[in-house]
């Protein structure tokens, strides 16, 4: 189908009957240049614009960083160099390495920028706090990644509520510098607005915190975490590869698009790929469409059930969480 100028008036005429045959067949047409278009079907969340910020919600510069906090990057990193080098995917150590992530305090975006350009074309630019869900899509879709432009305080050190710039550079930067990882996130971009326009967001967010926030995979000598979610903070990472807890299973992407997720504690279950690139083809060749017609707007597995069709690798005892997880006190065994 040719894409027609009118064609996003005819969709916002457009009844709920021909929704599916309009809009839903010019939209793999998406022109990510400019930030498309949504439509009144969509349900957003009603986040407020700060002042002096465009729709593409970059913040004019990035934050210049005190001495202190500089400091505190270094200490962020520091720690977490104590438990990744046997735990971090190899993909990661090469982008952390290749980046110089380590060389002192919080990177300048615009060299990084330069850097991570040369090595796959992505570029970093700072966002304030969590941005809407299309606008970080859209930025993901032109391999651009907003990275959260503050840094924790001393008091938050070991748990935040917003994605800061340790959490996002370190974090989810060093991935990027894959070839077939950064093709994937930029994928991931493109899904999201077929997603959203289903109004199955949430579906396709699982996908991302299984994955790109909580993922594991499976190397020639053993497991190991690429997920940013857990290459940010010291407990997880230790946690997700060696305690009893919780279960380990090889990803499937039907499945886990139906399994909800806790954003607030250590994960029940984490998902095991073979490869970036078996992800990458999972996630492009997929009828997304099939899916998200046939998904009911909920998620249908609790984050800790292991059903018939999957392929576990550790059952997990789920003391941890049986215990109170987080705040109970209990042990992250
Ligand atoms: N905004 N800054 C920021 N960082 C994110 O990771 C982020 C976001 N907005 C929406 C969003 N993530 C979600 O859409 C995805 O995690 C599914
Ligand atoms: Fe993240």
């Amino acid at each position: 189908m040719r894409r027609r100028p009118h064609a996003g008036k005819m969709a916002n005429r457009a009844l709920p009957s021909r929704f599916d045959k309009v809009t839903i067949a010019t939209m793999s047409e998406t022109d990510f240049a400019r930030l498309p278009d949504l439509g009144s079907h969509v349900f957003t969340a009603p986040l407020k614009r700060p002042a002096g910020l465009g729709e593409d919600w970059i913040e004019p510069a990035q934050h210049s960083y005190t001495a202190d906090e500089h400091a505190i990057w270094d200490e962020l990193f520091a720690r977490q160099m104590e438990v990744l080098p046997d735990r971090a995917a190899s993909a990661f150590l090469n982008g952390l390495d290749r980046l110089d992530l380590g060389r002192g305090g919080v990177p300048d975006f615009a060299r990084l920028s330069e850097e991570l350009g040369a090595l796959t074309g992505w570029s970093v630019v700072p966002v304030p706090m969590l941005i809407p869900d299309h606008v970080f899509f859209w930025h993901l879709a032109n391999r651009r990644f907003p990275a959260g432009n503050f840094i924790r305080t001393r008091e938050t050190f070991d748990y935040i509520q917003e994605p800061d710039v340790f959490h996002d550079v370190f974090g989810h930067v060093p991935m990027l510098a894959d070839p077939t990882y950064a093709d994937y996130m930029q994928e991931y971009g493109r899904a999201g607005w077929k997603a959203m326009r289903y109004n199955r967001l949430k579906a396709l967010g699982a996908l991302y915190w299984y994955t790109v926030e909580f993922g594991l995979i499976q190397e020639a000598d053993g497991l190991r975490a690429y997920g940013a979610g857990i290459l940010s903070g010291p407990t997880e990472a230790v946690f997700c590869l060696e305690a009893e807890s919780p279960n380990r299973i090889m990803l499937n992407v039907d499945r886990v698009m139906r399994t909800d997720y806790v954003i607030d504690d250590l994960q029940p279950t984490y998902f095991v790929i073979e490869s970036f690139a078996e992800l990458f083809h999972d996630t492009v060749d997929r009828d997304f469409d099939r899916l998200y017609r046939s998904l009911s707007p909920g998620f249908t597995y609790a984050n800790t059930a292991v059903i018939d069709v999957d392929d576990v690798l550790h059952r997990g005892s789920l003391e941890y969480f049986l215990r109170g997880g987080r705040g109970s006190g209990a042990a992250p065994v």
